[in-house]
């Protein structure tokens, strides 16, 4: 079972970051530090496939799980990650069902969806089979080891996140908040009962749909308080801003 799935189940409350940083010297760092997950960030950093994949080998080597946020809902966009070793996709900006119904089109092998077989880095360039048995096999396995992870951030996603949490082929919902509360009209203004409504709402979807949820904060002390609340996992931050925050204490210190 994909690792971060079975943290989940087993209650283990699993931590996240987003890797921007794009140096793969990096994700081998990152992948010492605690953290369950990363994510490899296609849409707000600098990662094309080449540099994707680096990135992917460093967590494996590091012990770290690699999720992509994809950079957009395409079919290379989405199926591209997953043929290279993603465990799991972040799909920023998902406004309409419609966008679901392709991801998962794209994501998930038949019977779930109808994604382009084909042997590749994922799978040990077809040495690594989880079974010779026959095709349908293996497409069983990487439906459920890799994970479908749609963002809910726009106010159309919202309206309709009840039918997408529950969709076969979703494994879970990111919430972005950023995004999130300017789609709402309330950019940033996170204590806003309208903006804790929503992320209630969000929550109280996947939960009945039997689906984990993620929420980003770009301060991990927050997150202690969003697992009291109910969420699965927290994704803790942006790993450039740890890394100059830590720099800037550094140099202040040694100048002091
Ligand atoms: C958002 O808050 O909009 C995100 O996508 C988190 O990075
Ligand atoms: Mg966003």
């Amino acid at each position: 079972m994909n690792e971060f799935m079975k943290k989940v189940k087993a209650g283990e409350k699993p931590v996240g970051i987003f890797f921007e940083l794009a140096s793969m010297n990096a994700a081998e760092c990152l992948g010492r530090c605690g953290f369950d997950y990363m994510i490899i960030d296609n849409e707000h950093g600098t990662f094309e496939g080449e540099t994707t994949v680096d990135a992917i080998r460093g967590a494996e080597l590091s012990g770290i799980t690699p999720f992509v946020r994809v950079r957009e809902i395409s079919r290379p966009a989405i199926m591209k990650p997953l043929d290279v070793g993603a465990k799991g996709l972040i799909i920023p900006f998902v406004e309409r069902v419609e966008d679901i119904r392709n991801i998962v089109k794209w994501a998930k092998y038949t019977p779930i969806g109808n994604r382009g077989y084909c042997p590749s880095r994922k799978d040990g360039w077809g040495c690594d089979y989880p079974s010779d048995e026959s095709m349908s096999v293996a497409m069983n396995y990487w439906n459920e080891e890799t994970l479908v992870i749609p963002q809910c951030e726009t106010a159309g996603c919202l309206s309709h996140i009840e039918e997408i949490a529950s969709m076969d082929g979703v494994d879970g919902i990111f919430i972005g908040p950023y995004d999130l509360s300017i789609g709402l009209g309330i950019g940033g203004e996170f204590d806003d009962p309208v903006f804790k409504k929503a992320l209630e709402r969000i929550k109280t979807a996947c939960h009945k749909a039997g689906k984990f949820v993620i929420i980003f904060t770009a301060n991990p002390d927050a997150a202690p308080g969003y697992f009291a609340e109910g969420y699965d996992s927290v994704t803790a931050g942006l790993d450039f801003n740890f890394y100059i925050s830590a720099c800037k204490d550094a140099a202040k210190r040694a100048k002091a």
